[in-house]
Order: C-alpha cells, then sequence, then structure tokens
C-alpha cells in the first residue's frame, strides 16, 4: 500500500481508505498547505498573520495548528467530479467528495508537489499540486486521459469549495475577464480600531481557469441542491447553471464538456489563492496561469527547497531510514527554520529550537535568530515567552501565559551554532533592545542565565509559574511557590554549557560561577527531588512531590531523567536505575512516552495536562519532542548505542504494514506526538497526530548528525565519534561541514577506539582540525567491534 519512488523523493500510497489522514504539506515564504491523500486541505497565508482563503461552510474558531483534525464531507479541499454524459455515471478524485471506489488510486506525496493518479470508468484523473516560491496562490494542474480505447464524452468539473468567508459580507461571481470565479468578503469585526488592521487584508479568493470552461457555479447551494457533494443537483443537468451568490456561501465550480478521441488526452491549469483586489487577481493570472510559468515556477520552486537539503548523507543498513535522513527530515528542519511554523509571535523556545536546526542548513539565518531573540530580552534578563518577528504583532494564545523556562534555551541551542560554525564572534555582537539598554550577547547570555539562577527557591529549585517546556502544566506553580524539577536540571545543563562558553572566552571567574551555579542546581534536586529509582517531575505550590513512585498517574516523567543525565545530576549509580525504569515504565512500539501512566481525571494542583484526552498530546502520549531529548541524552552519555538507535527509529512510522497502518501516516514527517496509553487503549495507541509543527525534528537531526554518524564540530575543528547500532557493521556518510565535503567510510575493525585514517594515514586523533572550506576529505574510520 505503501512505497518509495524517485530514490526516495516521493512516497506512494496506493489507497484512500487504509490511512484516510495521510497527507503531504508543502509551503513558502508566505503560506503553508497540508492535503490528504483524499483531497481534503488545509491551508493558511500570512497576511501578516495567518489567515485563510478556503473555509470551512460555517463560523471557525481562529487558533494555532491542532494535532488530529478530522475531516468532513464539506471540509475545504481540492476535487475534481468526472461524469460520464453517457451513462450519467460519477466518480471524483481524489476521492472524496463521491467516494466511488476507484480502479487504481496513487497519492504521490513529493517535496515539491503533491499529485494524484486516479482511474476509473476507463478514464485517468492526475491532478498535481504545486506552490511558486513567493506568492500566495496554489498551482493546479488536471489532465485526463481516455483509456478506455473508444470516443468518450465527458464533463470534467473541478470542485474547490470557499466556504463560510464571513458574517458580515460575502459574494462571489464570474468574472469573464479573469476567466474565474471571484469570492469576495469583509473579515468581521467590532472595534472601529480593528477597521484601519483590516482594510488591506487580502479578503478575496479567485479560482481561475487558463481554459475558459462551458459552464459554472459560484454559489455552494446552487451546485450541491438536493443531491449533496456525493452527488451534487448541478450535475444532473447538462450544463452547471452559472450562478453567482449574495451574501450565500460561495463556491468554485467550473464544467468542460468534452468528447476525447480514444487515448486523447486535456490538460488544464487553474489557479487558487487570496486577493486584495480583481486587480491583484488579473496580475496573479498574468504571472502564473501557464504552462510556461508553471515550469519555470516548479523548478524555482525546486532550487528553494533545494537549499534546505542539510549537511548529511547516510548509507547504511536501514534504507527507509536512509531515505527519511536524506531526503525528508532536512526538509521538515528548514520549513521550522524557514517560516517558524507560519506565525508572528514564535513561542521564544521553539524559536530558538527551530533555528536551532538551521545551523544544519543556513547558519547564517540561526545566528540572526540569536539577535533578534536577545534584542527582545526584558530589563532583568528574563526571555519573554514569544519573539515578535513583524512590526505589530502581539504575543497570542500560549505566550500569554508565563513561563519560565525561555532562558535555558539560549545556550543549549548556542552550542549547536558554536559547533556548527565556531563563530565566537557572535558573542561581541552589540545588542539594542525596545527598552533601550545595550548590551553584546555574551553579556545577555550570561545575564539570562543570572536571571535563572535567581528564579528559585530557598530549596535551590526552578519556579515553574504557569508552566516550564511542558505548556499544560500550569496549576503546579500558579500560586507562586510550585517549582520545576525538570527546569532545575535544564538550568544546570545550560549553566554548564554557558560556563563552557566562558571558559573559551577566557572568563574564567564567570565560568567558575556558572559551573558553582549548576552544582547548586544538581545538589538541590539530589537533595529535594531524587525518589529512588528516577527523579521526580516537581513540587505543586502546597509543596506535594509529584512523579513519585507512590503517584497512581504522572508516577515517572522522561524530561528530568533526560536533563538529569544532561546535566550531570544523575551520577553513573543513578543512570543505571534510571534507564531500566525508563524502558519498562515508558518504552512503547511507537516510541518512549513523555510519562506514564497518563491521567485520567483532572488534578488541581497539576493543571490542564491532566486533562487532555488519556494518551493524547502531552497527557502521556510518545510526546516526540520529549522523546528526542532522551535519545539525545543517550548519544551524549555514550555506550548507548542500541536504545538510541532503537528509539530514534521509531520516531518514524514503518517500515513494515501494520506499523504504517496504525500509525497511518506516511515516513516523510515525525509528527509532534503518537498516541500513547498503549496497554490502556491499545486500538488508538501509536496514532499520529498528523501535526508536522514539532521541536522534535531539529534534536532529530542533531541525533544523526552529532550522534549516530557522531560528527560533531568545535572550536578547532570536527570530532568523529560514531556510535553505530551493534547491529550495523558499516555506514557510509557525506557531511557537510564548515564549508568542506566529508566522506566517511566507517566500518567495524579490531580497533580499541575510533580510529581516522586519511589515505593510509592514521591520525593521532578522531578529529580532523584545520579544516579549508571547498576541500574534500576522503576518511576511513574503524570502530570497535
Ligand atoms: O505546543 C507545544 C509547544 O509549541 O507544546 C510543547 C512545548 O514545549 C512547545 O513549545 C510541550 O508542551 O497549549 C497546549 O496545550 C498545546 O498542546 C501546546 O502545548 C503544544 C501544541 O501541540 C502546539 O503544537
Amino acid at each position: 500500500i505503501l512505497r518509495p519512488t524517485n530514490n526516495g523523493d516521493r512516497y506512494e500510497l496506493l489507497t484512500p481508505t487504509a490511512m484516510p489522514k495521510a497527507a503531504g504539506f508543502l509551503w513558502n515564504e508566505k503560506m503553508m498547505i497540508q492535503i490528504t491523500c483524499r483531497g481534503f486541505a488545509t491551508a493558511q497565508f500570512m497576511q501578516p498573520e495567518p489567515a485563510k482563503y478556503a473555509h470551512a461552510p460555517n463560523i471557525e474558531a481562529k487558533t494555532f495548528m491542532q494535532p488530529e483534525q478530522n475531516y468532513y464531507a464539506h471540509h475545504p479541499g481540492r476535487f475534481v467530479y468526472i461524469k460520464d454524459e453517457e451513462t450519467d455515471e460519477l466518480f471524483s478524485a481524489p476521492y472524496e467528495p463521491v467516494r466511488a471506489p476507484v480502479d487504481r488510486f496513487v497519492f504521490s506525496a513529493g517535496k515539491t508537489d503533491v499529485a494524484w493518479t486516479v482511474e476509473h470508468l476507463g478514464l485517468r484523473v492526475e491532478m498535481v499540486m504545486a506552490l511558486p516560491t513567493a506568492d500566495v496562490v496554489e498551482l493546479w494542474t488536471i489532465r485526463v486521459t481516455n483509456l478506455s480505447g473508444r470516443p468518450r464524452r465527458i464533463s470534467v468539473v473541478p470542485y474547490f469549495p470557499i466556504g463560510y468567508m464571513s458574517w458580515m459580507n460575502q459574494s462571489a461571481e464570474w468574472k469573464e475577464d479573469l476567466v474565474g470565479v471571484l469570492a469576495s468578503s469583509v473579515t468581521p469585526y467590532q472595534k472601529a480600531s480593528e477597521y484601519f488592521k483590516n482594510k488591506y487584508l487580502k479578503d478575496k479568493t479567485y479560482f481561475l481557469c487558463e481554459t475558459k470552461p462551458d459552464a459554472w457555479e459560484a454559489n455552494q447551494q446552487s451546485f450541491e441542491g438536493e443531491g449533496g457533494l456525493h452527488n451534487p443537483s448541478a450535475l444532473q443537468e447538462p450544463l452547471l447553471s452559472n450562478s453567482d451568490a449574495r451574501y450565500e456561501t460561495p463556491t468554485a465550480a467550473v464544467q468542460y464538456r468534452i468528447a476525447l478521441k480514444a487515448d486523447e488526452q486535456r490538460e488544464y491549469r487553474f489557479l487558487f489563492g487570496p486577493a486584495y483586489d480583481e486587480a491583484e487577481a488579473k496580475s496573479m493570472r498574468d504571472k502564473y496561469l501557464s504552462k510556461k510559468a508553471f515550469v519555470q515556477q516548479a523548478a524555482q520552486y525546486a532550487e528553494y527547497i533545494r537549499k534546505g537539503s542539510g549537511c548529511l548523507r547516510i548509507e547504511t543498513p536501514d534504507k527507509e531510514l536512509d531515505n527519511f535522513v536524506n531526503n525528508w527530515l532536512p526538509r521538515q528542519v528548514y520549513y521550522h527554520g524557514d517560516v517558524n511554523r507560519l506565525t508572528t509571535d514564535p513561542q521564544t523556545r521553539n524559536y530558538l529550537q527551530d533555528n536551532m536546526g538551521m545551523n544544519y542548513i543556513k547558519p547564517e539565518v540561526s545566528r540572526k535568530a540569536f539577535i533578534t531573540a536577545v534584542s527582545q530580552q526584558e530589563a532583568n534578563g528574563s526571555m519573554p515567552d514569544g519573539i515578535l518577528l513583524v512590526e505589530g504583532a502581539e504575543l497570542k494564545y500560549i505566550n500569554q501565559i508565563p513561563h519560565t523556562d525561555h532562558c535555558v534555551w539560549l545556550p543549549l541551542t548556542l552550542d549547536v551554532y558554536l559547533a556548527e560554525t565556531g563563530d565566537y564572534g557572535l558573542l561581541k555582537e552589540k545588542v539594542r533592545s525596545a527598552n533601550g539598554d545595550e548590551f553584546t550577547v555574551f553579556e545577555r547570555f550570561s545575564r539570562a542565565m543570572d536571571w535563572l539562577i535567581r528564579a528559585r527557591d530557598e530549596r535551590g529549585l526552578s519556579y515553574i509559574a504557569q508552566g516550564d517546556w511542558c505548556d499544560p502544566m500550569n496549576m503546579v506553580g500558579y500560586k507562586g511557590k510550585g517549582v520545576s524539577g525538570w527546569l532545575t536540571l535544564a538550568t544546570a545543563y545550560a549553566l554548564n554549557l554557558w560556563a563552557g562558553v566562558c571558559e573559551h572566552e577566557g572568563q574564567t571567574d564567570k565560568a567558575k560561577f556558572y559551573r558553582a551555579g549548576a552544582e547548586e542546581c544538581n545538589a538541590a534536586v539530589n537533595k529535594h527531588l531524587w525518589d529512588g529509582d528516577w527523579f521526580a517531575r516537581g513540587i505543586t505550590d502546597d509543596n506535594v512531590k509529584f512523579g513519585i513512585k507512590k503517584d497512581p498517574e504522572g508516577r515517572i516523567w522522561l524530561n528530568p531523567q533526560t536533563f538529569a543525565i544532561l546535566s550531570g545530576a544523575a551520577s553513573p549509580a543513578q543512570i543505571e536505575r534510571i534507564i531500566p525504569q525508563v524502558d519498562e515504565q515508558l518504552h512503547t512500539p511507537y516510541g518512549v512516552l513523555m510519562f506514564a501512566p497518563a491521567f485520567t481525571k483532572m488534578r488541581e494542583d497539576v493543571g490542564r495536562v491532566t486533562q487532555k484526552a488519556i494518551g493524547s498530546a502531552e497527557n502521556g502520549a510518545v510526546y516526540n519532542h520529549a522523546g528526542v531529548f532522551y535519545i539525545y541524552s543517550l548519544y551524549n552519555l555514550g555506550g548507548q548505542e542500541d536504545r538510541a538507535y532503537a528509539l530514534l527509529r521509531q520516531l518514524l512510522p514503518g517500515p513494515t504494514q501494520s506499523d504504517y497502518l496504525q500509525r497511518g501516516q506516511l515516513p516523510i514527517y515525525i509528527p509532534n506526538y503518537y498516541r500513547g496509553a498503549w496497554r490502556e487503549f491499545p486500538r488508538t495507541a501509536g496514532r499520529s497526530s498528523q501535526l508536522f509543527n514539532t521541536g522534535t525534528v531539529s534534536w532529530a537531526y542533531r541525533c544523526f548528525v552529532e550522534g549516530l554518524c557522531g560528527l560533531r564540530g568545535d572550536a578547532n575543528g570536527l570530532v568523529i565519534r560514531p556510535q553505530l547500532p551493534s547491529s550495523w557493521n558499516a555506514i557510509k556518510v557525506t557531511r557537510l561541514f564548515r564549508g568542506a565535503t566529508f566522506y566517511l567510510d566507517i566500518r567495524r575493525g579490531d580497533v580499541k577506539d575510533v580510529t581516522v585514517k586519511q589515505g593510509d594515514k592514521t591520525l593521532p586523533q578522531p578529529r580532523i582540525d584545520n579544516i579549508r572550506a571547498g576541500e574534500t576529505y576522503k576518511l576511513t574510520v574503524l570502530v570497535p567491534e
């Protein structure tokens, strides 16, 4: 049912029903679209806040992207009806809305387009969706071929519903000069001040045809009539009725009533997107609606995506994994780093981690992100909850809730920037903030660390306020006393990393100071939160420790264990106790749980996380972001090759068919979670959230680069320390690093430690220094048997 093609550049799904929510996604600098194998689509564009040009049929709440969204017959989508004019038989491609079982179905998710081939009634329908690089518009090609060996009379009816645009004003009509349907609306508002904000919004949606159709509908009700979407009334007539919508729900359906000779093919092109006015729609038409423009755009877009191909190519015994790491993972990392999940106020931790991934693609972007971030540092050294990326943007949703962890991410993500670039010059940049103060990046990081040291209670544990990394853990400390064990450990880890940077900069006093701070944090956690076999998650406002043995729910949490390993809080003896507990209580066939058991009811001293559905999202799912931290900590620890690899592999669906079916997702991205609760609810365990926004990906890429392949930079060069799982004997790796290309042939050999040969010369250390940009290094690496 599923297979990679084109050297793994595409994934094909051969049924519309086995994994109904399986989807591909495309984005450019201004928009994003996720489209399922059955044709349902969710698109967003920035103006500058996220907006839509195709809507649900009734009023929708505005929110951030959500997991596990359900689709329904009237959900926005992109479809084409095919009617046999001789027999009146009807089907639709890709599959919705008619849901006729078709003879052949191929959904092909590519990196630069999404395509379908559907065959039924002796006809082939091919659909391709692409985006240009710089504008908000979908470029659609629909091709129909007569396979039946005899002449046919058919109607081809693309149907692109526009939905409920506005309760104030909405309409749609055919525009002769545009050769298309133009729908108009007024974004609803009530405050007079909003009028001026909304004045220039793109409130129109267009559907433009390269070839003039024989008839059209611009009114949803006229199209559907009494027949409904499975068998629209308008299609029971010879021609659509050329309707318009006057404060009625707009739609775009157009009809080509054609005769096809045997083997004859017709190709149509369409544009679908938003516009400010008719003139803008016209200019989009002139710019994009031709075969030539489509070809040009495809090449440009491919070039845009190619810039995100990352710095690592692997050849391992696990082909599916190679495919993911070489083709798809860097693409998802690039998406995050390039457009920041299409928000104007990314959460500070997301902004920093998404840009962490960008170090492997375009480090200059990460560099700028640090400067942008610290320019918004508060006067007291703390970091705001979100980073504003455009003028006039506001902190929304979760960014209005006080979280205390944002400073921690500065050194954690800087660690990758310095490893990739060695550019310590960044630290000397002066950055002025909105409140007028000016400090160097180095000083700003130090101030953030000072803030973390101060933001602790008399026991030395970090206050949690209304959340740490875990957004919905909002009631542990809302009264001002509760503390986070995880955050205390993450603070220690951050302080240690920062101390390392201070040492490099010759600031030995500062280094000592921050190391002492880290030790204090670690000691406090050991004193107050060690529970015998693992670390507790925190202590509530009312001084109740949680995440401990006697908790029936939320008994063991992954993040404190992970960060105790990273921060040095956990001694080797403690690690020996922790890891088997994680194995036993948190491992599942779909990855490692964020905690277990999931909460079944509200715990008022923990918060909203306990109210989420059992095994979904932060309530005990395989929450991949937490999982990948743990994987990273195992690679960091060393000697954990097999455990780390097994978990790394589980971030991805497959490779068995039953695993694909259970997860319901193509192996082209890592979702933010897979359902947990696999003991309680095995039927739903493993199910993908289908949400490709996740901090997981930059860390996953890091785990492949630094962990599995063991190719991490330092101030002087590249350190080589692969950590192959024991079942692998050899891999080949290409690594781009500081402008040079490394070809590594890594294999097991009769050596005690990793041994690197350049030609027949064995290097004194497993590392390459004085790397010259433009140079190629061919290395043989022997790892112990
Ligand atoms: O958001 C993510 C955040 O973007 O949740 C992570 C957090 O570290 C990331 O920064 C863990 O909490 O508010 C909610 O309940 C939401 O569920 C968010 O926690 C979650 C969403 O899944 C966003 O994709």
